[in-house]
C-alpha cells in the first residue's frame, strides 16, 4: 500500500454498494402486525449457495478505468479490472472463504477511507473495505418471513440453503425452539422450507432458534439460527425504557454467602461481597423493578473474572474483579454470581427469562477494550495480549498531544486488544454475537468506547443490523465515552446508524448535580439540557441521562459535601443510625427533585442502584456499597417518590416521546412541557427556592390545552388552562408532574 494516494474528488461518489452473490438476502418483515400466518408464504424452490464474489462499484460515472486492488491480488492496481455494468462497475471473483481488504482504484487513483457503513479491514496502516467471502461448503439459513401477531401467534418461514454440494436438509437433524419450547416445524425437505407456527401463552420474548444439518451431516452456518422476537401488549421502542444499573456482586445476596471465600489480602470494600444472579431474579419476582417502572436492567459485566487480587488506582490497596471488568472468559458467566445450587451460567439464564416474562430487557456490559492477562485469548494467542504501555505513565498519556488513547493499557495485567488486527476483531465480534445469542439479550453497553478503534463498534452494529434485517427485534447499543461538560462532539463521533445508537450523557451530569446537589440555577440546567438536545439532534432518544453511576462518588454524598475516601469513611446519612432530620429532608428533596427532572426529560434515563434509597459513597469502590434491603421511614419516602415518578414516565407517553419545551424559568423555579402533539401534553414544574411560590405560566396555543385541567401525578395539586395561562403553586422543594384532565 505504499503507493496509496487519496481520492478526495470522488469521495462523494464512493458510497459504493458491494454485494456478494450467494450471500443470504433477508427481506425484512414487520412484526406485531397481525398479518397472515406462515402458511401462505411461498418459499420457492430448493436453493444452493454459490460463493462467487460479485463486486459492484457505484461511482466513477466519468471514469475511464476502475480496478480493485486488494489482498487477493497482492494489491496489484491493474490485475483486476471492473467492467461497466448498468451505470456502475462490476466484476466477479472466485476466492477462498475469508475476509479480504481491498480498495477501488479509479483512473489510477486509490480511493481514500472506506465508507463507514460497510465492513472494513485494517491492513498495515490503512483501513480498507472488507470483501467477506462466506464458506459455501456449509449450508446456511435464510429467513423468508417472521412475525408475531397481535394475538401472540409466532410464525416464521425459514429456508435451508444447501452447501455447494447440493445436499438437502436431513429431517432427523432439525431442532426448532420458540421461546425455549420445542416446536415441530412443517418441513418440506425437497425445497428446504421450514414453516413454524406457535401460539404464545403470555406476553414475553419468543426467540426462534433453529438448527439443522444436511444429509452429509454438515451443520448450517451460525447454527442455531437466532431470531429474537417479542410479544408485548403495546409496541415497544427503546425510548420507552427506564434503565437501572446493577452491580451484581453488590445488589442482593440470595444465599447469604459467596460460593467461594473472599480473595486473600484484599480489603472487604474491594472484595467479593456475595451478591449473585439469583438475588436479581428474586428482586424481579418481588416486583422491585416493576414498582419503579424499570424495564431495562444493565448488569455489570457478567463474564468470568480472575480470582486474583491486584493493585489498582490506589497503590496502597488491592482490588478483586468483583466489578466484572477483569474478564478471563468470553462466553462463560462468573462462577461467583452463581450459588451452591446452580452455577453462574444457569442462574443467568433464569434471570434473563424471569426478566423477559415481565417485559424487562437485559443489557450486557461488554468489556472489549482489554482482557485480564489470564483470559483464554492470551493462552491461545499470546501475541494478541502483548503489553504496550500503561495509560497515564510518562510518554503514554490517556489522551491529548502524544497520548495513546487507543492502545495504552489500563493496567499492566490488562492487555489492550488491538482491533486493527483483523484476527482479534473477527474473534471478538463472533464471541459477542455468541454471548448475546447464548443468553438471548438484545441490548449491550460498550465499555470504554473512546479507547477502541471505531471498527469494533461498527462491525458489531453491522452484524446486529443484519439480524434486524432478517426480522429480529430491534437492538440497542449504548456506549460509554467518559467526557466533561463539553464533550458532546466526541460522544457524537461514535453515534451513527452503523455504530452506537447513543451514549451516556456525561455532559449533562455536571449541570444536573450542580443544580440539584448544589446551588446552581435552573437557567444553567435549561441551557445545558438544550445544548444536549441540539448536539444529539435526531439521536436524542437513544442517549441516556443520569444522576450517578459506578465511576463517580454518589449523588447523596456530593450533595452533602462529605465525599470521603475510596476505601470508606463517608457517612450514610440516610441509612446509618439516628440522623438529623434536616439532613435527611435535604437529601430526600434534592434527590427526588433530581429524579423528577431525570424521569421527565427525553432519552433513556438511568437509575444507579441504591440512589433510589439515598445510598451514600465516596469515589470507587466506596460508591459500590451493598444495596440495603431494609429501609427506614426516610429511605421509604424517597423510594416511594422515585417509584411514583418512574411509573408516571411509563404511563404517560409524552414523558417518553414528547418534545421538550421550556415554559417558565428563573434561578429556582422551572416549568417545562413534554408535547406529544394533539393536546397530549405533560407539564413539569419544580421549585427549589426556600419558600412557597405562585407563578402564572403562559401556555402556548400550539400545545392545544385550552380549557383543560391537568392533575399532578405526585400530589393533589391541579392546574387549569384559562386565558392561555396556568397558575402553578409549589412549596419549597416541591415538584409536580401535571397530566390528564
Ligand atoms: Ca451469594
Ligand atoms: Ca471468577
Ligand atoms: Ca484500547
Amino acid at each position: 500500500m505504499s503507493k496509496l494516494r487519496t481520492l478526495s474528488l470522488l469521495a462523494s461518489a464512493l458510497l459504493a454498494l458491494s454485494t456478494l452473490a450467494g450471500c443470504p438476502q433477508f427481506p425484512a418483515q414487520s412484526n406485531n402486525d397481525g398479518g397472515p400466518d406462515a402458511g401462505n408464504v411461498d418459499a420457492g424452490p430448493q436453493e444452493t449457495r454459490e460463493c462467487k464474489a460479485i463486486v459492484l462499484f457505484n461511482g466513477g460515472e466519468s471514469a475511464q478505468k476502475v480496478t480493485i486492488s486488494g489482498e487477493f491480488n497482492d494489491w496489484d492496481e491493474t490485475a483486476t479490472p471492473l467492467e461497466r455494468h448498468q451505470g456502475a462497475w462490476r466484476t466477479e471473483l472466485e476466492l477462498s472463504p475469508g475476509h479480504y481488504g481491498y480498495k477501488f482504484v479509479v483512473d489510477g487513483v486509490y480511493e481514500g477511507e472506506p465508507p463507514p457503513d460497510q465492513y472494513t479491514k485494517w491492513v498495515g496502516q490503512f483501513e480498507n473495505r472488507a470483501l467477506i467471502v462466506p464458506n459455501c461448503n456449509v449450508p446456511s439459513w435464510k429467513v423468508v418471513e417472521s412475525r408475531v401477531s397481535a394475538s401472540g401467534l409466532v410464525t416464521a418461514t425459514l429456508k435451508f440453503q444447501s452447501a455447494a454440494s447440493g445436499k438437502l436438509i436431513d429431517p432427523i437433524s432439525v431442532r426448532v425452539t420458540v421461546g425455549n419450547v420445542s416446536v415441530e416445524p412443517e418441513l418440506t425437505a425437497s425445497t428446504g422450507t421450514l414453516k413454524i407456527s406457535y401460539q404464545a401463552p403470555e406476553h414475553g420474548k419468543y426467540t426462534i432458534k433453529a438448527r439443522a444439518a444436511d444429509t452429509d451431516g454438515v451443520l448450517a452456518e451460525n447454527s442455531p439460527l437466532w431470531l429474537p422476537l417479542w410479544w408485548e401488549a403495546t409496541e415497544f421502542s427503546w425510548q420507552d425504557s427506564i434503565m437501572y444499573l446493577i452491580f451484581t456482586d453488590r445488589f442482593r445476596d440470595s444465599d447469604g454467602t459467596s460460593p467461594v471465600p473472599p480473595v486473600q489480602d484484599v480489603p472487604q470494600i474491594s472484595n467479593y461481597m456475595g451478591g449473585d444472579f439469583k438475588g436479581i431474579t428474586d428482586a424481579l419476582e418481588d416486583g422491585y423493578f416493576d414498582k419503579m417502572g424499570v424495564n431495562l436492567l444493565w448488569l455489570s459485566p457478567i463474564n468470568e473474572n480472575t480470582d486474583i487480587g491486584h493493585r489498582g488506582s490506589d497503590p496502597n490497596n488491592k482490588y478483586t474483579g468483583y466489578h466484572g471488568y477483569w474478564t478471563v472468559d468470553a462466553l462463560r458467566a462468573e462462577t461467583r454470581y452463581g450459588d451452591a445450587d446452580a452455577d453462574g451460567d444457569a442462574r443467568l439464564h433464569e434471570l434473563v427469562r424471569a426478566a423477559q416474562k415481565r417485559g424487562v430487557r437485559v443489557m450486557f456490559d461488554l468489556v472489549l477494550n482489554h482482557v485480564h492477562e489470564d483470559h483464554q485469548y492470551c493462552d491461545e494467542r499470546p501475541d494478541w495480549c502483548a503489553l504496550t504501555c500503561t495509560c497515564g505513565e510518562a510518554g503514554c498519556a490517556w489522551e491529548g498531544p502524544g497520548g495513546r488513547p487507543l492502545d495504552c493499557q489500563f493496567a499492566p495485567y490488562l492487555p489492550d486488544l488491538n482491533y486493527r488486527n483483523h484476527d482479534i476483531l473477527r474473534r471478538v465480534v463472533d464471541d459477542v454475537l455468541l454471548l448475546m445469542k447464548k443468553f438471548d439479550v438484545d441490548s449491550i453497553r460498550i465499555d470504554a468506547a473512546k479507547h477502541m478503534d471505531h471498527i469494533i463498534m461498527r462491525t458489531i452494529r453491522l452484524r446486529l443490523n443484519e439480524l434486524e434485517a432478517m426480522g429480529a427485534t430491534p437492538f440497542y447499543v449504548v456506549g460509554e465515552t467518559y467526557v466533561g461538560d463539553d464533550g458532546h462532539d466526541l460522544i457524537m463521533d461514535y453515534v451513527a446508524d452503523y455504530e452506537l445508537h447513543g451514549q451516556f450523557d456525561f455532559p449533562l451530569l455536571g449541570p444536573i448535580r450542580h443544580v440539584f446537589g448544589g446551588d446552581g440555577s435552573f437557567k444553567h440546567l435549561e441551557a445545558r439540557t438544550a445544548l444536549s438536545e441540539q448536539k444529539y439532534h435526531s439521536t436524542l432518544k437513544w442517549h441516556s441521562p443520569f444522576l450517578g453511576n459506578h465511576d463517580i462518588p454518589r449523588f447523596v454524598s456530593v450533595s452533602q459535601g462529605n465525599v470521603g475516601h475510596p476505601f470508606g469513611g463517608t457517612p450514610d446519612l440516610m441509612g446509618e443510625g439516628p440522623q438529623n432530620e434536616i439532613n435527611q429532608w435535604n437529601i430526600i428533596n434534592r434527590m427526588s427533585m433530581g429524579f423528577a427532572f431525570l424521569l421527565t426529560i427525553p432519552g433513556i434515563p438511568l437509575i444507579y442502584y441504591g440512589d433510589e434509597v439515598g445510598l451514600a459513597g465516596g469515589p470507587d469502590p466506596d460508591n459500590r456499597r451493598m444495596m440495603p434491603w431494609e429501609w427506614n421511614a426516610n429511605q421509604r419516602e424517597l423510594l416511594e417518590r422515585v417509584r411514583t415518578l418512574g411509573k408516571a414516565r411509563r404511563a404517560i407517553r409524552p414523558l417518553r416521546h414528547g418534545s421538550r419545551q421550556e415554559l417558565w424559568i428563573d434561578d429556582d423555579f422551572y416549568v417545562y412541557a413534554r408535547d406529544a402533539g394533539s393536546g397530549d401534553v405533560a407539564i413539569v414544574a419544580m421549585n427549589k427556592g426556600g419558600e412557597q411560590r405562585e407563578v402564572m405560566v403562559t401556555i402556548p396555543a400550539g400545545l392545544q390545552l385550552t380549557g383543560k385541567t391537568l392533575n399532578s401525578v405526585n400530589s393533589t395539586r391541579q392546574v387549569t388552562v384559562a386565558e392561555g395561562q396556568i397558575r402553578v403553586t409549589l412549596d419549597s422543594w416541591e415538584y409536580a408532574v401535571f397530566y390528564g384532565n
